[in-house]
């Protein structure tokens, strides 16, 4: 059996996993908006709905100013701003002239995202506010251009020769990520990468020109960005965007535009099973989790309320979705299910790190040969996340590799927040560690060692405020007398959370 064969609909034609991603997004998409031009494509609350034939004309617009601007294929583009319809527009525009998009979540203080100035040389960079717009242009001197405002306000040009030129193998997508150490590294995936991810999943979760996307994701990151929209301009379906999360007005949006498919993260799911109203969403087709461990208590109360169990599914920037749970067929709590189409999973010997292998893998982290390397076993590619597989194949995730915490589906790596107290004279050394934590899975919260005490605590959580972004701050702050460590003076962080709890 070919990979990914339990998730096809009974009747695909054979052959058909070879065939994925094999063009790129934009042609794929061009394709989508000819045949069906009056389909509804796109809706924010500030514009209504953008056809598609409306969307192509956009597109085309940006794409020719940036191109007037000066911008060439394999430039990058950082764009970080709230969901719009204009920022969708500002997205395919670049990757239409084939450019790379970076994208930035707009919690980003200064230092973060100057650490992504300089790492991927933006030469345009579109933002929302003007403090973005100072620290990025404070960051990268006057070798970006930065604009405010995704409507792209600048001179329009003519379509460029290079329109639509690019294929399979040219880079889409530069989405940094800390992988499993490190610094946070640029991954750069494909337009095959990404385009293959996302027809995979149309199979596996029957997507359809009908299908309506309920979006309250961000798409500064894979799963709102890479899974959802590039999911839903590929199938030909329909997308409602959510400017934020909030439960209330995610099961007003269901009702509004008769959703049929809603994406999140656990923490969302919660919230949406707290607000007494989640039966609502008995009116979907399929609600997809993930970016984290769905609690099978929540797996079950949604699905006794709505009737229909979520699709839980597994999957990385570096590597958009490995495994889902069946469309058709058994979906198991606590696991995160079987590879989706074209994906091919192995368990290293030894320490049941999970490998992976497919035409969804991205090319590698931007300018780090040695991390690229280093992330690569025999040509899998390592997730830093261990594994284990029911008798059946289906997969459990049992833990990680990489020191990671994931707070709400945002990833948090202790280091980079350790590294930041450090620069306080009230603290020699600090671990920060995730404790479990109803809301956001694993809450983020540091011990530190002295000369200081806890009197310093509010002056350490000022600190984070200012050089973190919200969701990375710890929610507590402990001096410890000793942190632990072994006979090496490494910390134990095994034996640091028991001192929080
Ligand atoms: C917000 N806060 C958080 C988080 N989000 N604290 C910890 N963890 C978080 N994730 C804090 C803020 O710092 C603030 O604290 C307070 O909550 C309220 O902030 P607000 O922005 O209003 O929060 P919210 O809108 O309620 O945000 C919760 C959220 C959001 C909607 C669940 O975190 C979110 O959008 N998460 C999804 C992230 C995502 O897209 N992940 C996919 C990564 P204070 O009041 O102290 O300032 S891609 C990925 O993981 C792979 C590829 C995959 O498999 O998908
Ligand atoms: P990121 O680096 O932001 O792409 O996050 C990827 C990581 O999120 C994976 O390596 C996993 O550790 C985690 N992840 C994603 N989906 C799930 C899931 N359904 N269950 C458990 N962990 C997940």
């Amino acid at each position: 059996m070919t990979p990914g064969d339990a998730h096809l609909p009974a009747g695909t034609a054979v052959g058909v996993i070879d065939g994925l991603g094999r063009r790129s997004l934009v042609q794929a998409w061009g394709e989508r908006w000819a045949s069906a031009p009056d389909h509804p494509t796109v809706f924010d609350d500030a514009a209504g709905w953008v056809t598609a034939a409306e969307l192509e004309q956009r597109t085309r617009t940006v794409a020719g100013r940036m191109a007037a601007a000066g911008l060439h294929p394999g430039d990058r583009v950082l764009l970080s701003a709230p969901a719009s319809i204009d920022l969708v527009v500002a997205h395919i525009a670049a990757l239409r002239l084939g450019a790379v998009v970076v994208p930035a979540n707009t919690a980003y203080l200064e230092r973060e995202l100057a650490h992504l100035v300089h790492d991927a040389a933006p030469s345009l960079a579109v933002v929302a506010s003007d403090e973005q717009a100072r620290w990025i242009a404070a960051a990268g001197g006057d070798d970006a251009a930065v604009i405010v405002g995704t409507d792209v306000a600048l001179p329009d040009g003519p379509d460029p020769a290079w329109l639509d030129g690019v294929g399979s193998e040219d880079p889409a997508l530069l989405a940094y990520t800390s992988g499993t150490t490190g610094a946070p590294k640029g991954a750069l995936l494909t337009h095959g990468n990404l385009l293959s991810s996302v027809e995979a999943l149309g199979l596996a979760w029957r997507w359809t020109p009908d299908d309506r996307l309920i979006l309250p994701l961000p798409l500064f990151h894979m799963h709102g960005l890479g899974v959802a929209l590039h999911g839903a301009l590929t199938a030909g379906g329909s997308i409602v965007l959510r400017r934020a999360f909030d439960a209330a007005d995610s099961l007003d949006a269901v009702a509004a535009h008769h959703g049929t498919q809603f994406f999140g993260v656990p923490t969302m799911w919660g919230r949406l099973a707290a607000s007494g109203r989640i039966d609502e969403l008995a009116a979907l087709r399929v609600g997809v989790s993930g970016s984290a461990p769905l609690d099978p208590g929540l797996h079950a109360t949604i699905a006794e309320r709505t009737g229909h169990a979520l699709l839980e599914r597994y999957g990385m920037t570096e590597t958009v979705i490995l495994t889902s749970n069946p469309y058709d067929g058994d979906r198991r709590p606590g696991s995160v299910g079987l590879p989706v189409p074209g994906v091919e999973l192995r368990l290293a010997e030894g320490t049941a790190e999970i490998e992976v292998r497919g035409p969804n893998v991205f090319a590698g982290y931007w300018q780090r040969p040695d991390a690229t390397a280093a992330s690569f076993h025999d040509g899998w590619f390592r997730t830093g996340d261990v594994g284990a597989f029911d008798d059946d194949g289906y997969l459990r995730i049992v833990g990680r590799t990489k020191e990671l915490i994931i707070s709400g589906g945002y990833n948090v790596y202790p280091r980079e927040v350790e590294d930041v107290l450090r620069t306080h004279p009230a603290v020699l050394d600090a671990a920060v560690v995730g404790l479990p934590h109803p809301e956001w899975g694993e809450q983020v919260v540091a011990a530190v060692e002295g000369p200081g005490g806890p009197a310093d605590v509010a002056a350490l959580l000022e600190l984070t405020r200012a050089q973190l972004a919200s969701y990375k701050r710890p929610k507590r702050i402990v001096f410890v007398d000793a942190l632990p460590r072994n006979a090496l003076g490494k910390v134990t962080k095994a034996e640091v959370a028991p001192l929080l709890a």
